[in-house]
């Protein structure tokens, strides 16, 4: 009769998508609560790769009831095609995935403004994944935006053209060099709204306060990382929504002390794609084959990954936003074969050692502090248990739980659903 919750610590691309899909099968219902299209939730499982978007990761589980909460703003274009996908699998999608009536929509507008607003800015760029994201929030905050439920009366019609027409100006304004055919994407999105009236929208809210009250069990999957949370995270190079635990709450409806596992899912180095502020980021031999070993690519957007050392400074920082309770390492076989690994555990900030995330954390502010780790040769792509890792990486696993007081529960030494080590 409670809500776990599972959140990414650093700037995304954890690893969440693996473990949600490991956990899965102990939960009666997996609930995503915030971002879009933004995420790419990789499950690996039979020889099979598959990319989620906005489905949350019980969708191959056969008895995980799915549900695409408030808080996650909908593009029916993307969402369809991920459906679609889905056909190989025999997955009764209509029976298994149920969709807030109060999600907002992305439009193709927002889209086309997210393009307008990243290439007005030059090189302030946020890197954003040109998924429509942040105009989409915009339009949420302003009061502007249209919700799923609106598409059950006719009158959205006219709400949307009203809009579509104030975006158009809008990207007008930034007097960039966006090419689009509005009349086009339009035919796709009418389309995609037709086969998206065909699933069941809900009050989820009310269908989880019941589901609790049934004894069912819930378990809510972040998208993004902690770092990404637009008041937490690094300002403004962020994404547009709660990615911490109260976005669990705001996102879905559910009550903070309904909440009892806070999952924190981190890797055993860092990554970052986008721009933004990154103090451990790697410019030499050893990031180059983080990101090779690692194969440091957005599963969105294709992008190379910047890579860089454990950023302990950071990490305690989302320990503490979110209330984790469990921890769990991922990518920890790509660190075999490092002579040496580092940890920052502490900044050079104006002059001044500190331990505490600041403000500001651009590069001439902030220095990272490394405490130096013996690493080891050994594969740890075929094991299977705790007793068979290695002495260094256990004391590794150790400091970082001393240093976090959170026990590390799950030690991911691969993709795949079973090369998963439980503590
Ligand atoms: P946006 O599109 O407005 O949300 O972009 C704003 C910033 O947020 C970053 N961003 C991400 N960074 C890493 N992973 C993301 N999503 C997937 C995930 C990634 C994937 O959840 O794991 O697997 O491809 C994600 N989404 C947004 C983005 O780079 C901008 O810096
Ligand atoms: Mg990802």
């Amino acid at each position: 009769m409670a809500v776990d919750l599972l959140l990414g610590l650093q700037w995304g691309d954890e690893g969440k998508g693996k473990i949600v899909d490991v956990l899965t099968s102990k939960y009666n219902i997996i609930a995503r609560f915030q971002g879009g299209p933004n995420a790419g939730h990789t499950l690996k499982f039979d020889g099979i790769k598959h990319v989620l978007r906005t489905i949350p990761s019980g969708i191959f589980h056969k008895d995980a009831m799915n549900v695409i909460g408030n808080g996650v703003v909908v593009d029916p274009v993307v969402f369809i095609k991920e459906l679609e996908g889905l056909d190989q699998f025999d997955i009764d999608y209509k029976a298994k995935l149920i969709v807030s009536r109060k999600a907002h929509l992305i439009l193709p507008t927002h889209r086309l403004l997210d393009a307008a607003s990243e290439a007005s800015k030059g090189k302030a760029k946020i890197g954003s994944t040109l998924k429509g994201i942040g105009p989409t929030y915009m339009d949420k905050t302003g009061r502007n935006g249209i919700r799923v439920g609106d598409l059950e009366m006719d009158s959205w019609k006219e709400k949307y053209r009203a809009l579509a027409n104030k975006h158009e100006a809008m990207i007008a304004f930034y007097n960039v060099d966006v090419q689009y055919d509005l009349e086009e994407m339009e035919v796709e999105f009418f389309e995609s709204i037709e086969k998206l009236k065909e699933l069941q929208f809900i009050d989820s809210e009310a269908y989880l306060h019941q589901s609790l009250r049934e004894g069912k069990t819930i378990l809510a999957e972040g998208a993004q990382g902690s770092l990404l949370d637009i008041d937490f995270g690094t300002y403004p190079f962020v994404t547009s929504s709660n990615t911490t635990a109260a976005g669990a709450c705001t996102g879905l409806g559910i009550a903070p002390n309904q909440i009892k596992e806070v999952f924190g899912i981190f890797k055993a180095y860092t990554t970052r794609v986008g721009s933004g502020p990154f103090p451990t980021e790697l410019f030499d031999k050893d990031g180059e084959e983080m990101a090779r070993i690692g194969q440091e690519f957005g599963a969105v957007t294709g992008r190379a990954r910047r890579c860089g050392w454990l950023d302990l400074v950071a990490l305690k920082y989302t320990c503490r936003v979110n209330g984790v309770t469990q921890l769990m390492m991922m990518k920890s076989d790509v660190l075999s074969g490092f002579d040496t690994l580092k940890v920052a555990t502490a900044y050079k900030y104006k002059g001044e050692t500190i331990t505490h995330l600041p403000f500001n954390i651009e590069p001439e502010n902030v220095e990272p502090i490394y405490t130096d780790f013996k690493g080891w040769s050994e594969d740890l792509t075929e094991m299977s248990e705790a007793s068979q890792l290695p002495k260094e990486l256990n004391d590794y696993i150790s400091f970082l739980e001393e240093e976090l007081e959170i026990p590390i529960k799950i030690v991911s030494v691969g993709p795949d659903r079973k090369q998963t080590i439980f503590m």
